[in-house]
């Protein structure tokens, strides 16, 4: 089966959802087209959001098989970013300190990705577990010796892992929660590895951000719940955890990251996010009632900015393949009309075709070379670092525009 389409909440069950954006029918946003497949049909699935009046949990209703998201050329590598990589790192030093990590101890990463970030541990002597169901990934983080599993982290692997006698210290867990089908099962996972002492600590994207920014474009198949604090405590205490203390983080356009335990110690950050989201209204679905709205001016707004540079005879390109770009590219419907190119610094994506869309993904030098006269950021996020990179670029005259939340010429 390539989907089936959700009618009752993937964390509490309840049939009370209220569907609130409807993206359409949409491309897979990491399936790259091949030359080859340039003629070919691609899959598309619904892309509707919904909110559970029950629990509050934001969710997208169609579950795309993980098979078919997460394939053997799934192209998302981690260590593109130097940003990533240096977050990463500050996080596992700071947890090496904070739970007096040893090389008695063991941190497992779920979704370990490339080994991005358990190879600082493994710098440390700290011995390490990650596992992750994308083959080219998982041979990667191999290869610089970081042990990992390729598989996908469900409730029986670790009861397989916890018979073998594998409990973990810490397990790392970023942008992942929000990909699993089986949220409950993935979080009985959890309970299930750690220690009576251990830490779970998961990043996932957080809804205000979303919801304010009008991040619409984070939202595609892989991601397949949209957290909230009070959300999210509801779901790890239905399994004997604690989220005890919350930090939030600017990656990916506005994180949070989760420190859950077995042991109830609610702190501060905790209580006064939960406060904040029901003395705004998260709790309910009127907050969530105008966002459709939002999101189609953002579509006018970029359209009519694009179209007027056209129309004035100016060249435009994108920066960053990335999958929320296939989103925004889809959902407005920008395609080789309006952007000649992609650039990307992912090996793995260039000479590729951009999904839905099929614009062509090239590598960055494409931008000093052809010169556009504009290069629409598909990956904001990283706008910062991106054009201190391209600062040649934009001294010879070539400029950035921001998409969301209200698109803009930097
Ligand atoms: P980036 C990914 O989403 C995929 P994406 C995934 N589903 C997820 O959950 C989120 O992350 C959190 C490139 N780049 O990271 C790299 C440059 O070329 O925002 C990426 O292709 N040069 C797992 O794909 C893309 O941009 C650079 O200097 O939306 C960014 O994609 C930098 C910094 C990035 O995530």
């Amino acid at each position: 089966m390539q989907s089936h389409t959700r009618t009752t909440c993937r964390s509490c069950e309840s049939e009370n959802l209220t569907v609130f954006l409807d993206l359409g029918n949409t491309a897979l946003a990491d399936r790259l087209v091949k030359a080859d497949e340039l003629n070919c049909p691609e899959p598309s699935f619904p892309l509707k959001v919904a909110f559970c009046a029950d629990c509050g949990l934001v969710q997208i209703l169609e579950t795309v098989n993980p098979e078919i998201l997460f394939a053997d050329d799934y192209p998302y590598y981690s260590s593109f970013s130097p940003f990533l990589l240096q977050h990463s790192k500050e996080n596992t030093l700071d947890l090496i300190d904070r739970r007096q990590l040893t090389g008695e101890s063991l941190v497992i990463e779920l979704a370990s990705n490339d080994g991005y970030l358990l190879k600082n541990y493994v710098e440390q002597g700290i011995p390490v577990l990650g596992i992750d169901p994308a083959d080219g990934p998982a041979a990667a983080a191999n290869k610089i010796n970081v042990p990992t599993r390729c598989e996908f982290f469900t409730k029986e692997l670790a009861e397989q892992l916890a018979a073998e006698g594998v409990k973990a210290d810490v397990i790392h867990g970023n942008n992942v929660l929000a990909h699993v089908a089986d949220t409950n099962g993935f979080v009985a996972g959890i309970k299930q590895l750690l220690k009576d002492t251990g830490v779970a600590v998961i990043e996932a994207p957080y809804l205000k951000p979303l919801i304010d920014h009008c991040e619409f474009d984070t939202i595609y198949h892989e991601h397949l719940c949209y957290f909230s604090v009070s959300a999210l405590d509801k779901l790890f205490r239905r399994h004997g955890l604690f989220l005890n203390e919350i930090k939030h983080l600017s990656i990916h356009g506005g994180s949070l990251r989760l420190y859950v335990e077995p042991v109830e110690n609610v702190g501060s950050s905790v209580s006064e996010a939960l406060a904040e989201e029901e003395s705004l209204g998260m709790t309910s679905i009127e907050y969530f009632e105008d966002f459709s709205q939002k999101v189609d001016v953002v579509k006018t707004g970029l359209t009519a900015l694009l179209r007027q540079l056209k129309e004035e005879g100016h060249s435009i390109a994108a920066y960053g393949a990335a999958a929320k770009g296939a989103t925004l590219i889809n959902y407005i419907g920008i395609g080789t009309d309006l952007v000649d190119f992609v650039v990307d610094r992912n090996v793995h994506k260039q000479g590729k075709f951009m999904p839905g869309q099929k614009i062509e993904i090239l590598p960055p030098e494409a931008l000093m070379e052809r010169k556009p006269d504009y290069v629409l950021l598909l990956a904001w996020n990283f706008a910062d670092e991106i054009r201190e990179q391209q600062s040649e670029y934009e001294a010879q005259g070539g400029k950035f525009i921001k998409p969301v939340p209200d698109p803009i010429i930097l």
